[in-house]
């Protein structure tokens, strides 16, 4: 017995009394949750001079089994030893519920970016909350998408309770106690950081009634129940700057006090400390520290104002306004009062010298402006693709641009490939290490390697032959979970993300009904298709839940018409989170980036698309445009209109989706379709043509205008497909070229550009 096994063997017999092949998967599960812990406690922590705290109202962290035996290099040995007992670590990990706190893009990097911070060995520490029921978990029901709660925590779970609380006062004598749960960052080979998830003493789980309904002013209990409460009511809004309060007063709390265990002078609070504020939830962190070190440490506002904007630094996630944070003044001053003050100081600050409207910090309607607050109170102001970051300047930031040109940086997103290769394609990271040696592991550049076999017919095989394995993995789950089946001849063509107009689940709608109404009238596919969606729509978003309807009324025709599925096949998948993602992934042939050019800030399934060996078709939008820089013209799909082009439009307001609709048959074809008789007859009247309308009266997000294109391009990567000598080039170059998209380094430019660290 090794030394690993024996371990192992003892620890399951001293929790359940049996050896490890006579315990079942969910008792094995609560023996590698403990085991990984104990393995965990002797490594070392990673510390320095100076440390990174990631402020984010999401981290979507996903399951972290698999991912913690991978970064503790155990992985391999523990599932032969688990094998040998008729075990395996993937069904175990079955077991293992996922935790709920994120909901998109903007989470998941939080939690990419945790993994590389270890990896590189840098001191840091995530800040967050623990949201019991976190983002809500989708059912369908009679088509439509329902809400409930996702009850992620059991009793043993990688939580760590911890001994530090604070106290967080709000408006109205409201005063609350935090209990703080740490969950361990495990670098990769390296040392371990911390997750720091703050949660309320008081909280009443009881409070929620059905589905995903609570009272919305029970502040004490219900403050960590849900992420992103519904804030389509003023106590909604108010419950999340409750959130966001609590969540940035502990972090300042903590922050500080770790300064001072330390024995560190708070006036050189930048040398040790970098915050970075992920998009503007955690805003109120500038003015919360600013107040804590004038009321309690004794500092001039001059002081604490500098000192904290040397130590905060502001990343933006997304140029469309109506998701730049703007807070009712009047709802600061019932919230957080004590902060008023200091935010209206920092606003006159700003008066006093600048008088153009669009750089103020409370507008002419007594709203504050979240990002300004980051923009003149912090030292560094990211964008995450080189496309966004330009529009940041030269557009929608260029006044601030104007004012400090030298805060202005890009740091392109990134991805950790522990997750998104190691652990999501075990067989195709097997294969690299065999082809191109591990080296790529540490330094994911090394990937391009790959590209001397581009014409190796048995390295280009094999590919093609991992990609057929994980297709089957997912049509046998998909089978088991959604009742659906897939045809493992058929193409694959994906897409996964957050469901918004802008990012045009609808105009692949559009295209599944052209596809459909093609094959009827006899005009049939080369070789079969499969239309994969994963989506969650906010609650309140009316229009994202039509579209999902229409997903769903798709799926329901086209699967059940005998004419068309063998040809074309819908499916949306249920919940879709991370653990889905690691499957449906893997198993992509056409990865879908079809957001309108300008509006997706960067995205990053598109990175693990890629990296999984699927082809991009997309617009020349976020990360996509330097993918395309990366794989050239030959090896991805690109359509639509360009981003200056959507910002003239935008700027002239000249686009009328009705005279698309009019002018091309095909377009109205499919638009009328919605609201034909066969959606009508297994869809709801109510949305499907409040969706028409909604695409032939104002259509924000140009659909109809990329529609032809779209389809002519989509057309052309299937023909492609079928020169599999060609294809499976195409997937060895995706796959050669992603290096660039890991998170490591991401994480390496953000800590030579903004953080100093090392
Ligand atoms: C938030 C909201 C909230 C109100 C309703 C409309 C709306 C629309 C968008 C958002 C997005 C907030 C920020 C965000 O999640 N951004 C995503 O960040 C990812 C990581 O940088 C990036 O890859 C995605 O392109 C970007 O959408």
């Amino acid at each position: 017995m090794s030394n690993l096994e024996s371990k192992l063997d003892a620890l399951t017999r001293k929790l359940y009394g049996r050896p490890i092949d006579q315990v079942t998967n969910a008792e094995m599960y609560q023996v590698l949750l403990q085991f990984v812990k104990d393995l965990t406690d002797e490594k070392k922590e990673i510390t320095g001079d100076k440390k990174v705290y990631y402020i984010s109202a999401e981290f979507l962290i996903g399951k972290l089994l698999s991912n913690n035996l991978i970064n503790l290099g155990v992985y391999d040995e523990l599932e032969d030893i688990l094998q040998k007992n008729g075990k395996t670590i993937a069904v175990i990990e079955d077991e293992e519920p996922e935790p709920s706190l994120g909901n998109g893009g903007l989470g998941r990097l939080a939690a990419c970016f945790m993994d590389s911070i270890a990896t590189l060995g840098l001191p840091g520490a995530g800040i967050g909350l623990n949201y019991h029921f976190g983002l809500f978990k989708q059912v369908f029901t009679d088509r439509l998408q329902m809400a409930e709660k996702n009850d992620w925590i059991e009793k043993n779970s990688w939580l760590r309770k911890t001994d530090t609380s604070f106290e967080v006062e709000f408006g109205g004598g409201r005063k609350v106690k935090s209990v703080l749960y740490d969950i361990d960052v495990i670098g990769y080979e390296n040392g371990v950081d911390k997750l720091h998830l703050f949660d309320l003493e008081s909280l009443d789980e009881s409070l929620v009634k059905s589905g995903i309904d609570f009272d919305k002013e029970d502040i004490e209990k219900n403050l960590t129940l849900f992420l992103y409460p519904d804030d389509s009511d003023e106590a909604g809004n108010l419950l999340r700057i409750y959130q966001q309060y609590f969540m940035v007063s502990n972090g300042a709390q903590l922050i500080i006090k770790e300064m001072k265990d330390k024995g560190y002078d708070l006036y050189e609070m930048d040398k040790h400390v970098a915050i970075q504020i992920n998009d503007t939830h955690p805003t109120m962190v500038i003015p919360e520290l600013i107040r804590l070190l004038t009321w309690d440490e004794g500092f001039t506002m001059d002081d604490a104002i500098s000192v904290v904007s040397r130590t905060c630094a502001y990343t933006n996630h997304t140029i469309l306004a109506e998701a730049l944070e703007k807070w009712p003044l009047d709802y600061l001053n019932r919230v957080v009062p004590q902060l008023v003050p200091i935010i209206k100081e920092l606003s006159a600050r700003i008066a006093k010298t600048n008088k153009d409207p669009k750089v103020q910090i409370i507008d002419a309607d007594k709203r504050v402006h979240m990002a300004h607050i980051d923009i003149h109170y912090g030292y560094s102001v990211n964008g995450v693709a080189a496309i966004h970051t330009d529009i940041l300047k030269q557009s929608e930031l260029n006044a601030f641009y104007k004012l400090y040109p030298d805060k202005f940086n890009n740091k392109t997103n990134g991805i950790t490939f522990r997750r998104w290769l190691l652990s999501c394609d075990r067989p195709l990271a097997k294969f690299l290490d065999e082809t191109i040696g591990t080296d790529y592991r540490k330094d994911a550049d090394k990937l391009t390697d790959l590209l001397k076999y581009k014409d190796d017919e048995a390295v280009l095989t094999k590919i093609a032959d991992i990609k057929k394995q994980k297709k089957a993995e997912l049509i046998e789950y998909v089978k088991k979970n959604e009742g659906v089946s897939l045809d493992p001849e058929s193409i694959f063509d994906i897409q996964v993300k957050r469901l918004h107009e802008y990012k045009r689940q609808q105009m692949n709608a559009l295209y599944i009904i052209h596809k459909y109404l093609e094959i009827k009238a006899g005009k049939k596919p080369k070789r079969p298709i499969t239309c994969i969606f994963g989506a969650k729509a906010a609650p309140a978003y009316v229009i994202a839940k039509d579209i999902i309807h229409l997903l769903l009324v798709l799926q329901e025709i086209v699967n059940n018409d005998p004419d068309v599925s063998p040809y074309l096949k819908v499916l949306m998948v249920t919940n879709y989170n991370v653990s889905y993602a690691e499957k449906l992934i893997p198993a992509c042939d056409i990865s879908e980036q079809i957001s309108l050019a300008s509006k997706e800030a960067s995205g990053t399934s598109n990175m693990k698309f890629m990296l999984n060996g699927a082809v991009t078709l997309g617009t020349d939008d976020g990360a996509n445009v330097e993918i395309h820089e990366l794989v050239g013209d030959d090896n991805i799909f690109i359509f639509g209109v360009d981003s200056d082009t959507v910002i003239k439009h935008y700027e002239k307001a000249d686009y009328v989706s009705k005279d698309y609709y009019k002018k091309s048959k095909v377009i109205k074809e499919a638009v009328d379709f919605i609201v034909g008789p066969e959606a009508m007859k297994v869809g709801h009247k109510e949305n499907l043509e409040r969706l028409y309308n909604e695409l032939l009266n104002k259509d924000w997000f140009m659909t109809l205008l990329d529609l032809e294109d779209y389809i002519a391009k989509k057309d052309e990567i299937f023909e492609a497909y079928e020169d599999q000598a060609k294809w499976r080039r195409m997937m060895l170059v995706n796959i050669a070229k992603a290096g660039y998209f890991s998170s490591d380094r991401t994480i390496a430019d953000y800590d030579k550009d903004i953080w100093h660290l090392k």
